[in-house]
């Protein structure tokens, strides 16, 4: 017998199992997202610092090659924000996560054209402020995540957010198979989002030698740099992370660590610099050992966490 897992976010952004695709920008194009989103997942489209235009062909794209809801991840520090929004409307795309920031006055305009709208959180301060703006479900990141991130762990936040809102809570941040899917649902979580793990999918489009230096990573080898410049960002350790790391601790002016950032996630996810070049990755890449379709991700994670709740389920007993 198979043990699938069904959860209420199934039904809201209707989709088959309960596992979203992080947006990462540079990294997820529309050849993951439809992938995902082809296997019964939520595939999302990582918008972060590209044009509008980017964008637009990106969401065209992934409608060409699936006929499945997937979504687009929107970075709020971006410069064309307004711009790329409009885009999401006029394109009718069916979800839309953000990340870095509140998204509070997009939310009606985004509602209006039906697009679910679900942000990225890493406190239960911004979890209360944004479900007043009516969106449609929260994603609680930990820190465990890579790319920008809180203070909190996943272990820690989710529980708390689930416990502070009454809209569906999507866990992320270390979750990389089925005991991260069967822990999530345990917290109150009624899904996840992993991004590391679909880094080294096989439709997704990184240079190879990124792909292998999250394969070869161990348990120690993510950092975070930027805490002082306001931007915390996790990172697999290489040559650019200990120069900032230099720069933090002689108390170099944050705009000059700000410029050293300028264009390394495009270094290393599009031109393959994995020396110079930003690998924003979670903790979780020290368990990520090959390169698989996003299909057997899928199936491997949701089949998984079906057996472990049966499972563990056998271990409350009645006295
Ligand atoms: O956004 C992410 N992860 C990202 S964005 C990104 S692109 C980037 N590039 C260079 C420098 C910085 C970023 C790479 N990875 N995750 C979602 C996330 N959002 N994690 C934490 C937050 C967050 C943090 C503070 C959301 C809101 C927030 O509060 C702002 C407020 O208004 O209170």
């Amino acid at each position: 017998m198979v043990l699938i897992i069904r959860t209420e976010i199934c039904d809201l952004l209707q989709i088959e199992y309960p596992v979203l695709q992080g947006g990462m920008a540079r990294v997820s194009t529309a050849e993951l997202a439809a992938a995902v989103s082809e296997a019964g997942g939520l595939g999302i489209i990582g918008a972060g610092q590209a044009s509008a235009e980017w964008v637009r062909d990106q969401v065209r794209r992934a409608k060409y090659l699936t006929s499945k809801p997937f979504g687009v991840n929107v970075m709020l520090l971006c410069p064309n924000l307004d711009e790329i929004m409009e885009v999401i409307r006029q394109e009718r795309v069916a979800v839309v996560t953000t990340g870095a920031g509140n998204p509070g006055k997009y939310v009606p305009g985004l509602k209006e054209t039906g697009t679910r709208v679900i942000p990225v959180v890493s406190s239960v301060a911004l979890a209360k402020r944004l479900i007043r703006s009516g969106v449609d479900a929260l994603i609680a990141e930990g820190m465990e995540s890579g790319g920008h991130v809180g203070e909190l762990t996943t272990m820690a936040l989710v529980p708390q957010i689930v416990d502070a809102v009454d809209v569906p809570v999507i866990a992320a941040g270390g979750i990389y198979d089925g005991r991260g899917l069967a822990a999530a649902l345990v917290l109150g979580a009624a899904g996840v989002q992993m991004g590391t793990r679909f880094m080294c999918a096989s439709e997704c489009v990184i240079p190879q030698r990124v792909k292998e230096m999250v394969i070869k990573a161990r348990d120690r080898d993510t950092i975070v740099t930027g805490r002082s410049t306001g931007h915390p960002v996790r990172v697999l350790k290489n040559k650019l992370s200990r120069l900032f790391e230099e720069m933090e601790s002689k108390c170099v002016p944050a705009e000059e660590i700000e410029r050293l950032g300028t264009g390394k996630l495009w270094a290393a996810m599009v031109d393959g610099d994995v020396e110079m070049g930003s690998v924003m990755a979670g903790q979780v890449a020290a368990m990520v050992k090959e390169i698989k379709p996003a299909r057997e991700i899928i199936r491997e994670v949701v089949q998984e966490a079906g057996k472990i709740l049966h499972d563990v389920s056998e271990m409350a007993v009645a006295r």
